[in-house]
């Protein structure tokens, strides 16, 4: 089965244990897939690279029991490792062509991006798919790049012929204005994992993009 691409799907789910209000990820990992989520990105910037692996090979587990994508950050040799469908990185990390010559043709890369030269590069690189934010202020990013709001995002509806994931405090409130400016994925990581009912938030985000679609 080939990998579903953020151009397949509406939520891109990644994960963070300092937000997930104490609970297990397995828990949190469980309620995203249950709501639906097709995209899961394992994303955690503080851990040993065993507990990491550890974590992964159970995602990898639920992601195929639910025939959802799973996504590692950041670390090509845990992709690698548990077979995960796809690996994404940031522009300080190895550069495309060095990562797909790691991990094959098969495995999808994703790259972020944050202005028109970065994503032709992207595509011109080979990536799958690119990571299109910050659209807003986040405090979930460390060393984050100031947003890029929805010029950058616009930009890309017109230009850009390529799967690509919105990112960057998109919250419940503001996903219709993100919809309507063309984005069909998109990521959010504080407003799911800070959920308290993590399937309602999941249904409630949904709602709020279909509905955009529909006026
Ligand atoms: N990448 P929240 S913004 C992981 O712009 C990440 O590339 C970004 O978290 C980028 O939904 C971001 O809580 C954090 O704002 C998104």
């Amino acid at each position: 089965m080939p990998a579903i691409l953020p151009g397949d799907t509406d939520i891109y789910a990644i994960t963070d244990g300092r937000l997930s209000l104490g609970r297990p990820l397995a828990v949190v990992a469980q309620n995203l897939l249950n709501a639906g989520v097709r995209i899961l990105q394992y994303r955690e910037k503080k851990l040993k690279a065993g507990k990491m692996l550890e974590e992964c090979r159970m995602l990898r587990h639920m992601t195929r029991e639910t025939g959802a994508c799973f996504i590692v950050n950041d670390h090509i040799d845990i992709a690698l490792l548990v077979e995960a469908d796809g690996v994404h990185i940031g522009q300080e990390d190895l550069h495309v062509a060095e990562v797909r010559r790691l991990v094959g043709a098969k495995m999808l890369i994703g790259l972020s991006t944050h202005d028109p030269a970065q994503a032709r590069a992207a595509q011109a690189a080979g990536a799958d798919y690119i990571g299109v934010g910050p659209l807003f202020a986040t405090k979930t990013k460390e060393d984050v790049v100031a947003p890029v709001g929805y010029d950058y995002l616009d930009w890309v509806m017109e230009n850009m012929n390529m799967p690509f994931v919105a990112i960057g405090g998109i919250k419940e409130r503001n996903i219709a204005e993100v919809a309507r400016h063309g984005a069909r994925c998109c990521a959010l990581i504080s407003e799911l994992l800070g959920a308290s009912d993590i399937a309602a938030k999941v249904a409630a985000v949904r709602k709020a993009m279909v509905r955009c679609l529909q006026v």
